[in-house]
Formats: structure tokens, C-alpha cells, sequence
């Protein structure tokens, strides 16, 4: 069996992070370990949510793995709240990599052309620098930017979304991964660039009508348990595409709560079915 850490807060209301990834990448048959990385009432996005940070916790807990010599398959990094969490996680990476596993960041910060409230540029070019040594990695258009220092475009070609992938990958990422990637008419959809191999991939979807948090957060979780599944990059966004659509369609047949995110429970049996052999 698989064994994962994932690497991210927990936002108690608001389905997002660690409360998505941990029953995902479990349900997919992958043991998931956690570092929560703080404690919030909920996301960032409500008002006046409460937080307790954990970042005095992640050293130790790290050690005493190292002292048990417990290791990983995939370390996946999420949302993480200042420089120094960043700076732990390269360390940890350092520490954890093997020739067998990879690292998987999602390099959440923002979306729609803004960064979440508790971040600014410096945090991105910061993050920047953890994308630098992950095998992985996933922004969506305005972490790319932020990260990149490329322009915000809302409306954008093919060869725009190219010039950010081969500007994350600059970085040093191996593949990068561009989640919400739109650029024809009436579609969305994830592409990806693998440097070692100089090649492309594009997936696209009918775009649906509304957008809800937490949705990345459940594109990079159901990508790793699917990498975890053996499937291949390529594979793995082609299914979390189409998991993250399907939660994403069954929420709007629930009515609109935005910021409480998708019922990606309800589409679970659908995940089931995408990943079986
Ligand atoms: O889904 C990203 C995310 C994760 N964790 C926290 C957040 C957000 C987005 O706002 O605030 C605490």
C-alpha cells in the first residue's frame, strides 16, 4: 500500500485543504498522513475566521518520522501560511526525497487575478522557490503569474498558457501543470508541460457556470491519488479534471454557497469508477 504526507492547514468549515485531501486521497486506497500546518474556524475567504499556527510543530514531527524511518511515496505541500512554512518544506523535502517518490506542490495563493487576503507578491516569488525543487507542480493561472511575474490576462491563447508552463518549469519544476487552463470558447480545462520530455498535454471540459472554493485543493488531491494509482501524469489531471467537474456539477444542482465548497462527497462512487482498471 502507498503512504503519502500531505502537507496543509485545516480550515474546520469550508472544505478545502487538509478536509478534502485526507477522505479523497483515503478513499482512492492510499494511506494519507497529515502535517497540519495551522487550525482556522474556517478558510481565509469568511470574515473574521480564527487561526492557530502549527509551525512549531512541524520539526518535530518531521523527526521523529526520520527517527522511525517512515517515508513516503508522495509529499504533497498545499496551502502554507508564511516564508518559514516554505522553508520546512524544502527542508523536509530534502530530507524525505528518495529516487522512488515525488514531490507534489500545489502552490495555493490565490485566483480570478488576486491572492488570497493573508498573501503579496513576495509570499508568491517565495513560493516560487519550494515550486523550484518539486518534482510537480499546479498553480492555477494567478499563481503562475504571481510566481513567473508573467501578466494577468483574463482572456488568453494557447500560446500564452504555453509561455507560463515553460516559465514555471524554468523554475525548475520537472512538469508543471496549469489547472483552469481556458482558452476556447465554452471550455476549461488542466495543461501540462514535461521539460525532460519538451511535451505538451491538454485536457479540456464544457466549462460549468459557477466556480466554488476548495476546488483546487480537490483537482491536486485526486491527481496525487491517482499518480499513487499508477497512472501516469497525463492520466491522473484527465481524472482529476473530471472529478472536480462532476463535484463542482453536482453542488450547482444544490444551489449556490460559493465560499462552503463543492460536495465532492456525493461524487465520490464517480471517482471510484474513474480510477478502477
Ligand atoms: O483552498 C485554498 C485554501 C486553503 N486553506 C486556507 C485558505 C484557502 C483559500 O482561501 O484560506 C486557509
Amino acid at each position: 500500500m502507498k503512504r503519502i504526507v500531505t502537507i496543509q492547514d485545516i480550515s474546520c468549515v469550508g472544505k478545502c485543504s487538509l478536509t478534502v485531501a485526507l477522505p479523497i486521497i483515503s478513499a482512492m486506497g492510499v494511506e494519507t498522513a497529515i502535517i497540519p500546518t495551522a487550525v482556522l474556524s474556517t478558510h481565509t475567504m469568511f470574515k473574521n475566521f480564527t487561526v492557530k499556527d502549527l509551525t512549531d510543530q512541524i520539526e518535530p514531527i518531521t523527526n521523529h518520522w526520520k527517527n522511525e524511518e517512515i517515508g513516503f511515496d508522495a509529499l504533497y505541500t498545499g496551502y502554507l501560511g508564511s516564508f518559514e512554512q516554505i522553508d520546512l518544506m524544502k527542508n523536509m523535502f530534502e530530507e524525505f526525497k528518495t529516487d522512488s517518490n515525488i514531490t507534489f506542490v500545489d502552490p495555493a495563493m490565490g485566483d480570478h487575478g488576486k491572492l488570497y487576503p493573508a498573501f503579496d507578491e513576495a509570499f508568491a516569488k517565495h513560493m516560487a522557490t519550494l515550486c523550484a525543487v518539486a518534482d510537480i507542480v499546479v498553480p492555477n493561472v494567478t499563481e503562475a503569474c504571481f510566481m513567473t511575474g508573467a501578466e494577468y490576462k483574463e482572456e488568453y491563447d494557447e500560446a500564452y498558457a504555453k509561455d507560463l508552463l515553460k516559465r514555471l518549469s524554468d523554475l525548475g519544476a520537472k512538469i508543471a501543470i496549469l489547472t483552469g487552463a481556458s482558452f476556447e470558447e465554452g471550455k476549461t480545462g488542466v495543461m501540462g508541460y514535461d521539460k525532460t520530455k519538451d511535451e505538451f498535454f491538454y485536457f479540456s471540459h464544457d466549462k460549468l457556470a459557477s466556480s466554488y472554493h476548495g476546488t483546487g485543493d480537490i483537482f491536486s488531491s485526486t491527481c496525487v491519488g491517482a499518480l499513487m494509482n499508477g497512472y501516469d501524469w497525463k492520466e491522473a489531471v484527465q481524472i482529476a479534471a473530471k472529478y472536480t467537474a462532476e463535484c463542482i456539477r453536482l453542488t450547482m444542482e444544490d444551489g449556490k454557497l460559493q465560499w462552503y465548497g463543492v460536495h465532492f462527497e456525493q461524487a465520490m462512487p464517480y471517482l471510484m469508477k474513474l480510477i478502477e482498471k
